[in-house]
């Protein structure tokens, strides 16, 4: 007999659907025995709702298009909010289903706590983590509710939707047969290049920021070929980790707090940023945000409707547009149009990627003990497969990729830059296992982190593809550790040895069928690495000094109570006074050189 849980699967991958994560519950079981019978869906079974979860989020990442995760009524819930709120401050689109109680029997959540066993106001646990919670009765149409809540999901700011179906409703039978499936909404493209022109007509230093809502768009042809052509410089947001080596010098990679310096340098220095997909919260500004607006005219090109700026931008202009329906074809021709214009900005931004490349960043700040985290980043980054997925944590495992790796078209790497949690990693890497498309997937994560979800080690050993799983180990929680060293007089409380305990790494690695390497310091990195990247699945130990922390960074002070932030042209460690005089002596010139433009008639 047919349900309405199969006419709800079949309603879902009619409109797209390919892939749904879920553990196993009595409170889900038609829904359950649906989607296992459904054809066109993959299915995957976790040992935590939580990281079923952060798996359908980084498939939906993977491919842009929502992902399913289906929960039991209950404890599957409340183990699953976590998922939906990374897919919440991740901007990603995915159907969270649970199960519920039977329709019938009503539970005044008010005063009461459950009257029926697992009992949850489902309603109140989804509340502030998702974009909308739906019930489905009894006698509502399951299609529509399907086509609205994928809708929802996928359109303005993308985010989770929350479907809820008591087990009466599962198990009944569908009213009708199914209508037909409605065409696919064509998209419509958008110009956008008389804005954008406008915008590159009233400014000298433009600096495009790319974030994580370009996304969608990231691996195509006319977004790359427009990053690549265009000659004006651009940063990456966190997360957004696309390095275009054709863009060359232009390419300044990620900016930030803990970003490359020559990206925050020119990020500084810019008098015009068009924001594509990038928020501009705290976590991409540093806290300084009249320091960092200051001078500067913004242009964000953003899905957000609700997207603002408070006042400490004084010149702030949005474009709200959905990344997909841009017409980066004629936005590259505006953009080359005026490029003439730009000489002296990109000669600026050319001496400073000179000045301050990665590898001498890296080289700079080498420590002599165990692993150098960055260095062992660069060469990662070096011995990539040409197809591979890389799932981050949230440390310095995270920050020293990104701020060494230049990835090639088919190598992305994905984390969770918003949400931040720990434990998003692991199972990150059993989504982009199961999106196909990649043959290799490598986690890059921290002790701390990789704690979190270990269970899913032994879902990822049923994955065919290869798993390489680095843990830098550097005994808890270094990041933790600088602020109690640095507000707390070092009084490490929960974030050593002393009070965090971990697993016999090679015992743990034999217990799920993983390989074992160990990387123990410098010298060793590029064999151990050509090691660890070998077909098959292996669980990577990197030995890092403990009191390695992160660098470049900003180092903020507490003063008559406040906390004081620099801006992000002031990194820690400090530029040589040598590096700072010829910093300042391209300032001068590019200065001298616009100005001479503005005297010259015809030139402006
Ligand atoms: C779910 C969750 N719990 C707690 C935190 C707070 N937190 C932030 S960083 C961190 C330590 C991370 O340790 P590890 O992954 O080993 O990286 P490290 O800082 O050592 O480089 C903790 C506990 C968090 N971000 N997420
Ligand atoms: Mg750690």
């Amino acid at each position: 007999m047919t349900t309405k849980s199969d006419r709800l699967f079949s309603a879902l991958t009619a409109r797209g659907v390919r892939y749904c994560t879920c553990v196993s519950g009595g409170g889900i079981m038609f829904l359950v025995d649906a989607a296992g019978r459904c054809a066109g869906l993959r299915t995957r079974f976790f040992h935590h709702e939580q990281a079923a979860a952060y798996a359908a989020e980084a498939y939906a990442r993977a491919h842009s298009e929502p992902a399913v995760c289906l929960v039991t009524i209950g404890p599957g819930v409340a183990n699953a909010v976590a998922g939906a709120f990374s897919c919440f401050l991740n901007s990603v689109p995915c159907v969270f289903i649970s199960g519920a109680k039977r329709s019938n029997i009503v539970t005044a959540y008010r005063t009461q706590r459950f009257t029926f066993p697992q009992d949850a106001d489902t309603r109140s646990l989804a509340r502030g983590t998702v974009k909308q919670f739906i019930e489905l009765g009894p006698t509502d149409d399951v299609e529509a509710t399907v086509a609205r809540a994928l809708h929802l999901a996928a359109s303005g700011r993308p985010g989770p939707v929350w479907l809820s179906v008591p087990l009466d409703v599962q198990g009944m039978a569908p009213a009708a047969d199914a209508p037909a499936c409605p065409a696919p909404v064509r998209r419509r493209r958008r110009d956008i290049s008389g804005v954008v022109g406008r915008f590159l007509d009233r400014v000298r230093k433009p600096l495009f920021m790319v974030g994580r809502g370009a996304e969608p768009v990231m691996r195509g042809t006319p977004y790359r070929t427009f990053l690549a052509d265009i000659g004006l410089p651009f940063v990456t947001s966190i997360g957004s980790n696309h390095t275009i080596a054709a863009a060359a010098a232009n390419n300044l990679g990620f900016f930030g707090p803990t970003g490359r310096r020559a990206a925050n340098q020119v990020l500084h220095e810019a008098d015009g940023l068009i924001a594509i997909g990038a928020g501009l919260d705290i976590d991409n500004t540093g806290f300084d945000r009249v320091r960092f607006f200051s001078g500067k005219a913004v242009l964000a090109v953003n899905a957000d409707p609700y997207l603002r700026l408070g006042r400490e931008c004084a010149d702030f202009e949005k474009l709200t547009v959905d990344i997909r329906d841009v017409d980066f074809a004629r936005l590259r021709a505006a953009t080359l149009r005026r490029s003439g214009r730009f000489e002296p900005w990109q000669a600026f931004v050319a001496q400073v990627s000179a000045l301050l490349p990665v590898d001498w960043e890296v080289r700079n700040n080498l420590g002599p003990d165990d692993v150098d985290p960055y260095l062992f980043a660069l060469e990662l980054a070096r011995r990539l497969p040409a197809q591979v997925g890389l799932s981050g944590g949230i440390s310095l495992d995270m920050l020293a990729f990104s701020h060494a790796a230049t990835l090639a078209v088919g190598q992305d790497f994905y984390v969770s830059s918003h949400c931040g949690q720990l434990g998003w990693d692991l199972p990150a890497a059993v989504g982009l296992c199961d999106s196909g498309l990649y043959e290799h997937v490598i986690c890059i994560t921290g002790d701390g982190s990789a704690m979190f979800n270990l269970q899913e080690l032994a879902t990822v050993s049923s994955c065919p593809q290869h798993v390489t799983l680095f843990i830098l180990d550097n005994g808890g929680y270094n990041s933790i550790r600088t602020s109690q060293d640095m507000h707390l007089g070092g009084r490490r409380v929960g974030s050593d040895l002393k009070y965090l305990k971990f697993p016999h790494w090679p015992a743990l690695a034999s217990a799920f069928d993983f390989e074992f390497e160990e990387i123990r310091n410098n010298g060793e990195i590029g064999s151990k690495l050509d090691r660890a990247l070998r077909p098959g699945k292996r669980i990577v130990r990197v030995c890092v000094d403990p009191e390695r922390s992160r660098t470049p960074r900003l180092v903020s002070r507490i003063s008559g109570g406040q906390f004081q932030s620099p801006g992000l042209d002031d990194q820690f460690p400090y530029l040589s006074d040598e590096l700072a005089a010829r910093l300042a002596h391209y300032r001068d010139e590019l200065a001298r050189r616009i100005a001479a433009d503005h005297a010259e008639p015809g030139r402006e």
